[in-house]
């Protein structure tokens, strides 16, 4: 078997840690010998977009527009990508950490921050998704080796079994309100520092996350994963926990096509794996 549909073995510890933590970092998630290839692939894809270059200086960008350029799902338009992003190697580690047999892909995207670019406000990313599953799970991986200076995640422990902390997009106001929020309540901050490119962190939906700016002179290229649990369906509507929001609607549209509020999470773009 190709070595990205091999899968790989979590230990228990990992699995353990990921439940209490709602985030782990494993080492070699895609070893040295393949790293390469996958970032030529994910860097010829972002190459062909147009949210990889910012004609806008730095000082003239709000806070999400400083934290990094966001360049979505490229396996779609990349077959040779594709054969990554949707790997068993890579979906096998997800599955193991969320405890379920499979799982499907939400979407990809890459997440270059650019050198002096801004902090990651702290924000919780199912506050984005319209899914009605805590089984949700992110791929954090440097395509290069690259140094805590950079901008490495900062994880809030244990806020993935609290849930919900609250209506906040990425912003000043969240990165206000949750810093504040982890100070007040105590939650130890986790950051993993320094990385191998193909090592990799893995959060949970509602782990409260964020990054520091990126001090160096050096774009910092990372890719990111996202799967759900097979099975999954999409908020109902109306929702009895009053779960909807302008983001879950866009995110709805443009990751679930054709699917609606109730349906099972399955669409042309979220093939099982
Ligand atoms: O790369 C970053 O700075 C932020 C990453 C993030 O928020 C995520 O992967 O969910």
């Amino acid at each position: 078997m190709e070595y990205i549909d091999t899968p790989m073995n979590v230990s228990a510890k990992d699995i353990e840690n990921y439940k209490r933590n709602g985030h782990v970092r494993l080492n070699g998630v895609c070893d040295g010998a393949h790293i390469s290839a996958f970032r030529e692939q994910v860097t010829r894809s972002v190459s062909t977009r147009k949210e990889s270059i910012s004609a806008v200086p730095m000082e003239e960008r709000d806070t999400y527009g400083k934290a990094f350029l966001q360049i979505m799902n490229l396996w779609v338009e990349n077959p040779e990508l594709a054969k990554w992003v949707l790997s068993k190697r890579f979906a096998s580690v997800a599955a193991q950490l969320m405890g379920v047999e499979r799982v499907r892909i939400y979407h990809d995207q890459a997440l270059f921050k650019e050198p002096k670019g801004g902090i990651t406000p702290w924000h919780q990313d199912q506050h984005y998704w319209p899914l009605d599953t805590d089984k949700c799970i992110t791929m954090w991986m440097p395509l290069m080796d690259i140094t805590a200076a950079m901008g490495t995640l900062n994880f809030a422990s244990g806020t993935s079994q609290v849930g919900y902390l609250g209506d906040m997009p990425i912003s000043d106001d969240s990165e206000s309100y949750l810093s504040k929020m982890c100070e007040e309540k105590g939650f130890e901050i986790v950051n993993y520092g320094d990385m191998n490119a193909g090592d990799a962190t893995f959060h949970s939906g509602w782990c409260l996350h964020g990054a520091p700016g990126n001090h160096t002179n050096t774009l910092r290229e990372v890719m990111t994963i996202i799967w759900y649990e097979d099975n999954a369906r999409i908020i109902e509507r109306p929702d009895p926990q009053n779960r909807w929001n302008k983001s879950r609607e866009n995110d709805l549209a443009t990751w679930l096509p054709g699917c609606k509020p109730g349906d099972l999470a399955a669409s042309k773009l979220n093939p099982v794996i």
